[in-house]
C-alpha cells in the first residue's frame, strides 16, 4: 500500500475570483490528504499549452486559454491514499451539469467553460503536471500524522 500518491489540483481564475478556494482547500483537508505544494500564480501561455495539450486543436482551446489567464490560479499538489482518484470524485464531472450536488464544480459552478478547478485524470498525468507547475524545491517534505489517521 502506498500513500504516496500525488496529484494536482488547480482552483481556476472564477474559483479564486469567486473566494471558492478556502472551500477547496478545506475539502481536501477534511477528506485526509496532505497539503504539499502551494502557490498563486498567473499561468503563461505556453505553460497551459503544455498542459492542455492533448485539447490544443479544439474550437474552444482559445476560450479556454482566455479563461485560465484571466487571473491568478492557485495551484496545489496534494498527497494520499487513491489521491487521483479521489480528488475527481471531489472535483465532480468537468461539466457541471452532470457533476452531482456535493462535489465542487455541483455545488459551485453552472458552466463547462467556468468549472472553476482542474484535477489530474491519471498517476501519470499529475506527476507531469506537477513537473509542470512546480519547481522540486517547491513540493515540501514534511510529516502531516501524528497518529497515523492522516497520511
Ligand atoms: P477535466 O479533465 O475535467 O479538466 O476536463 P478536460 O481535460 O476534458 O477539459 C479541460 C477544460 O476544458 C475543462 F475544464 C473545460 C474546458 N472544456 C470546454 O470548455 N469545452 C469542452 O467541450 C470540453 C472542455
Amino acid at each position: 500500500m502506498s500513500n504516496t500518491e500525488r496529484t494536482f489540483i488547480a482552483v481556476k481564475p472564477d474559483g479564486v475570483q469567486r473566494g471558492i478556494f478556502p472551500e477547496v482547500l478545506r475539502r481536501f483537508s477534511q477528506k485526509g490528504f496532505k497539503l504539499v505544494a502551494i502557490k498563486l500564480t498567473y499561468a503563461k501561455e505556453e505553460l497551459l499549452k503544455e498542459h492542455y495539450a492533448d485539447l490544443t486543436s479544439k474550437p474552444f482551446f482559445p476560450s479556454l486559454l482566455s479563461y485560465m489567464t484571466s487571473g491568478p490560479v492557485l495551484a496545489t499538489v496534494w498527497e494520499g491514499k487513491d489521491v487521483v482518484k479521489q480528488g475527481r470524485a471531489l472535483l465532480g464531472a468537468t461539466n457541471p451539469l452532470q457533476s452531482a450536488p456535493g462535489t465542487i464544480r455541483g455545488d459551485f459552478a453552472l458552466d463547462m467553460g467556468r468549472n472553476i478547478i482542474h484535477g489530474s485524470d491519471s498517476v501519470e498525468n499529475a506527476n507531469k503536471e506537477i513537473a509542470l507547475w512546480f519547481k522540486k524545491e517547491e513540493l515540501v517534505d514534511y510529516k502531516a500524522e501524528m497518529y497515523g489517521w492522516i497520511y
